[in-house]
């Protein structure tokens, strides 16, 4: 059965700028083990006391996932992932020419030896064991056949196939790893791929189609330069193109929200799965298609993951779109009328670049000639920020800009230090936002307008 490892807690937080509290690290863990991922490496214990604070703490959470600490291969490191209660500890070192002759400066038989007494070490210890060779994928097949083999000898159970430099494309990862497997007979697979080409989930849905039976993973793809497979996409593509139905797809949102608030790292609007943009639909062409059959331009439904499907009205969009708005807006427009409000659409999409409910409803009015009493369906508030003197003003923005209902931010003078533009579909929803904004460690107080009208400049 093919098992995900989430590793948003080693290899995500080795992302730039990316450090978590221990109590983030412990809610993030809970939130994985809700999305069914089965394996959760929580970092080196040896890199600092508040690792490995966070690792022994998830570690007693008695989760259903397998916890896992990462080790370089020496003994202090295999000790401290023992005292850290965890199930499994993940010991890396080298295999590959570089790595071995300008880095560690090891010879092939050294790194022999040094692999064989630790893992035999680790083992020792009653501690179950993934044996990575780091670099793998520039490695020499018939070195990297042997640290592997040496390695299980030793005792470890898996292996890990790493491309740690995103060299890879999908056929040459297939086969190596075909032959990996072949080669050690009887021992898993894990892979783990970085995406520094973007291949990084093409190369680990290679990587399963020849056998591997782990796949690594971290939440938003965070991870040492340009990450590696981000987790909702993973269990996306393994439901949707492999017919995987493990894993609790609801929260893959839920997850990526709470992970890009408390590491400061948001996701592009482009983002698999869970960007801003992944289910909206603009084209005319594109719009008529969704209308009339989601399926044309859907390749699955953003309900079955709890995202809405939006549809964008701008210079793009024709009649179908803008009708449907306008019915969503209670707006009746015949078709003669739907015709000119579409031509208004798209001189305002010509002039300026973003178009906004408000527009749209003005314009509707000024065709129809009826006057609309439009409420309108949003709430909109200025939210004042001030923050505590030991805190950069920058830091706090850099959380409020993975609110998704946070739309603009100004850094201003004056007894706050952030003014937050902040859209929300009711007050019970202005409410929890606030409460939320209030709790964001760095902020002192908040003092909230809300907005009654609102205009945009057209020039
Ligand atoms: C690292 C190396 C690693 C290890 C992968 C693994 C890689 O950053 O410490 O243990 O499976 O990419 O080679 O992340
Ligand atoms: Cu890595």
């Amino acid at each position: 059965m093919l098992k995900v490892l989430d590793t948003t807690l080693r290899e995500g937080e080795q992302a730039p700028q990316v450090n978590f509290t221990v109590d983030e690290k412990i809610k993030i863990a809970k939130l994985l083990d809700k999305v069914g991922v089965d394996m959760i490496e929580a970092g080196d214990p040896s890199v600092s006391p508040k690792v490995f604070e966070a690792i022994k703490r998830i570690s007693s959470l008695n989760l259903n996932a397998e916890i896992i600490a990462h080790s370089l291969a020496t003994k202090l490191g295999i000790d401290k992932a023992k005292e850290a209660g965890v199930d499994r500890v993940a010991i890396l070192f080298p295999t590959s020419k570089i790595h071995l002759q300008d880095k560690v400066k090891k010879t092939e038989d050294e790194a022999i030896k040094i692999i064989e007494e630790h893992v035999s070490y680790a083992k020792g210890l009653g501690l179950k064991v993934r044996f990575t060779p780091e670099d793998a994928t520039r490695t020499e097949p018939d070195f990297l056949i042997k640290a592997c083999n040496t390695a299980i000898k030793a005792g470890a159970d898996r292996v890990c196939f790493a491309d740690t430099i995103g060299i890879m494309q999908p056929h040459i990862f297939y086969e190596r790893a075909r032959e990996l497997k072949e080669k050690l007979s009887g021992c898993e697979i894990d892979v783990h791929c970085h995406n520094d080409l973007g291949l990084a989930l093409a190369n680990t849905m290679a990587g399963i189609r020849a056998g591997a039976s782990c796949v690594h993973v971290t939440v938003n793809g965070m991870g040492e330069r340009a990450g590696i497979p981000d987790l909702a996409e993973t269990i996306m593509a393994f439901k949707i193109l492999e017919n995987s139905n493990k894993y609790d797809i609801k929260r893959l949102t839920e997850i990526s929200s709470y992970v890009e608030k408390v590491s400061g790292f948001f996701n592009s609007p482009n983002k698999t799965i869970v960007g801003e943009n992944a289910f909206s639909h603009k084209c005319g062409v594109h719009t008529n298609g969704i209308l009339k059959n989601p399926n044309t331009y859907e390749l699955f439904s953003p309900e079955i993951i709890g995202r809405e499907r939006k549809i964008i009205v701008d210079k793009y969009t024709g009649k179908a779109a803008v009708a449907s708005k306008l019915k969503e807006y209670g707006i009746n427009a015949d078709d003669e009328q739907l015709k000119r409000i579409v031509e208004e659409i798209k001189k305002i999409g010509d002039e300026r670049k973003i178009l906004h409910t408000a527009d749209i409803i003005d314009i509707a009015e000024q065709v129809t000639g009826v006057r609309s009493n439009i409420i309108p369906k949003k709430v909109n508030a200025l939210v004042l920020i001030e923050a505590k003197s030991q805190v950069y003003t920058s830091s706090i923005i850099r959380k409020l800009r993975n609110f998704k209902s946070v739309s603009r931010l100004f850094e201003i003078t004056g007894d706050y230090d952030i003014s937050a533009h902040i859209e929300v579909n009711n007050t019970t929803e202005l409410n929890n936002l606030i409460e939320e904004l209030r709790a964001l460690p760095g902020v002192k107080q908040t003092n909230t307008k809300l907005v009654l009208k609102m205009y945009e400049n057209s020039n």
